[in-house]
């Protein structure tokens, strides 16, 4: 069960935040008010949730997942794969400090974002991107392993980070598009498969039992519903259009 989530109000320079979605600028009204019912979602989910202030500095900072991973032992701080964003860290580590007071650190020239990181139990898959390299992803597992966990590296072909194909709905169940509904690596999993036209939908958050899911991908929600779960839609079409996912805008735990 999660307790608590951790969000960041987007700031007015997300407008010129990274993508390659094709899918034009931000509306920033919108996604100030797509950000207040993602945040309504979460809390109806059981979370208590922090809201930290917008930072005009870093566009894409309201991606707040990339920044850093928490897990049921311990709290790490990444150091973010794009330069524009490396510095986000340093706001994010205040806040996590309130909650892990001891905090672990990815360190250069380890590059990694947590949108790379899919925990299963105590087991943690890290995709190997354009964002997280090889010596991020060593020095994760390392930090995994002295508290009690394990990871391994897992290949991306065609996304910009893991989850951005593959989400873990608990239960022995996966989400997946593309290259993951047939890796040899998730081959134990039930997989709930998201077809190419719906694949931004992968993309949803496993929350005490609800699966909250972008809003738009019929298919898919339909397929989570009937694999049990209570499905919660919400709309975040102007965070996609910087290649921002659900799982992005959020720290669970
Ligand atoms: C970026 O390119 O870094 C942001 N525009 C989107 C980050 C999305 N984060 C994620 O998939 N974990």
């Amino acid at each position: 069960m999660f307790t608590k989530g951790i969000v960041k109000t987007p700031c007015k320079a997300m407008i010129h935040g990274l993508t390659t979605a094709g899918l034009g600028k931000p509306d920033y009204d919108l996604a100030l008010a797509q950000h207040q019912g993602y945040i309504k979602a979460l809390e109806r989910c059981g979370l208590e949730v922090t809201v930290l202030p917008a930072d005009e500095g870093f566009p894409d900072s309201t991606f707040i997942e990339d920044a850093a991973l928490i897990t049921p032992n311990c709290a790490v701080i990444t150091n973010p794969g794009a330069v524009s964003r490396r510095d986000e860290v340093a706001a994010i580590r205040e806040a996590v400090r309130q909650f892990y007071p001891r905090l672990e650190q990815i360190t250069p020239p380890g590059t990694l974002d947590a949108g790379d990181v899919m925990m299963v139990g105590k087991h943690f898959y890290i995709g190997l991107s354009k964002r997280t390299n090889p010596e991020g992803a060593r020095q994760l597992i390392a930090i995994l392993e002295r508290h009690g966990m394990t990871g391994a590296t897992v290949s991306l072909e065609t996304v910009l980070h893991l989850k951005t194909g593959v989400t873990y709905l608990e239960d022995n169940t996966l989400l997946a598009t593309g290259e993951f509904r047939a890796k040899d690596e998730f081959r134990q999993f039930r997989i709930l498969e998201v077809d190419e036209d719906e694949s931004y939908a992968a993309n949803s958050v496993w929350v005490n039992g609800y699966v909250i899911t972008p809003q738009g991908f019929p298919k898919t929600l339909a397929k989570i519903k009937s694999a049990g779960y209570e499905a919660i839609e919400v709309d975040v079409s102007e965070f996609r259009k910087l290649d921002g996912g659900l799982s992005c805008l959020s720290l669970r735990f």
